[in-house]
């Protein structure tokens, strides 16, 4: 696959195959469109959690068992915080404030999320291009049992463990893409989408009208990675979600999701295969840089093979 690669991503998982992209084709080639819909502002501070995620699993600072934040990290802001009595249940490292106060700093002064990111990518010597889904706000908001939440309070506070019943990304609607995000997206010959949660780290991307117009309008393959492996989700809500949701927990479930935008959709050698679309099997789970470099071929390959 000699064009250019679009990956649509968010949370742990898509990093992963973010990662493993990295290594399968040259980084000028790669583009990822990242979720913002779990950004939110705490103790004044603008969070960006997959952004951040991202960048740090591909300079390789990241905390991979963790799942978030960074290798090594120290944590003398957090005991000072809770020694003042300040809010505690969001931890950030020492070395993690670094990116939110920049970003706070450089958000106050006028600049776009997205040439902040470009340029945090750009110091970390990241080559592929990394763009915010939107620069506009967009907050995913959880329906729950214990009332409406906002993403991050259902996500590390409740730790997922309210009952959801919907889920709404307040702000899409009126949200424009970031710079480039089109323009890759149009340009792309393979567009990919990560085994992210569909519900929670890929519908805020699809929420935004001129985005989804423009997945729907092209006509080259779209593969996504199924998010579940051995019938279950490796790290997170998505099996919990998709029963709360009334979904059977199964590749049927995340194909049907994303309908008539995927040509084909990459599983665990295991599971289920859906019906009508192209179906690549291999081990999803992805815990080896050789992992993450055969899952990404596998979806890449796929993609070739929906291409024709
Ligand atoms: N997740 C947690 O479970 N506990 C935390 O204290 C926490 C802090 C945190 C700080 C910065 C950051 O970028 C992510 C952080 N996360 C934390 C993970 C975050 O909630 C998730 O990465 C995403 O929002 C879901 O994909």
């Amino acid at each position: 696959m000699s064009g250019p690669v679009v990956v649509i991503t968010g949370g742990v998982g898509g990093a992963k195959l973010v990662e493993g992209l990295t290594h399968a084709i040259p980084h000028e080639q790669l583009t990822a469109i990242v979720n913002t819909g779990d950004d939110f502002e705490h103790l004044g501070l603008p969070i960006s959690p997959d952004i951040d995620t991202l960048l740090y699993t591909l300079s390789g600072r990241a905390n991979a068992s963790q799942g978030w934040g960074r290798e090594g990290e120290s944590w003398s802001f957090m005991e000072v915080v809770r020694s003042l009595g300040g809010e505690d249940w969001f931890n950030l490292g020492d070395g993690d404030l670094a990116l939110h106060v920049l970003r706070g700093a450089a958000l106050r002064a006028g600049q776009p999320l997205s040439a902040i990111i470009r340029r945090f990518a750009l110091n970390w010597n990241l080559g592929l291009t990394i763009l915010p889904m939107s620069d506009d706000p967009v907050a995913t908001w959880i329906e729950s049992d214990q009332g409406a939440l906002p993403f991050q309070r259902y996500f590390v506070e409740h730790r997922c463990t309210p009952r959801v019943s919907a889920i709404r990304f307040v702000g899409a609607e009126s949200a424009s893409p970031a710079p480039g995000v089109i323009a890759a997206i149009e340009a792309a010959q393979t567009i990919l989408i990560a085994p992210s949660n569909p519900w929670l780290s890929v519908d805020p991307l699809l929420a935004l009208p001129a985005l989804r117009v423009a997945l729907e309008r092209r006509n080259g393959p779209l593969v996504a990675v199924s998010p579940l492996v051995a019938g279950t989700a490796v790290k997170g809500p998505t099996a919990k979600l998709m029963q709360e949701l009334g979904l059977p927990v199964n590749n049927a479930s995340i194909a049907a999701h994303y309908g008539s935008l995927l040509d084909g959709l990459v599983i665990h050698e295991s599971d289920d295969a859906p019906e009508g679309l192209a179906i690549a099997r291999t081990n999803t789970l992805m815990q080896t840089p050789q992992d993450k470099l055969r899952v990404a071929q596998a979806a890449l390959d796929l993609a070739r093979q929906c291409a024709g």
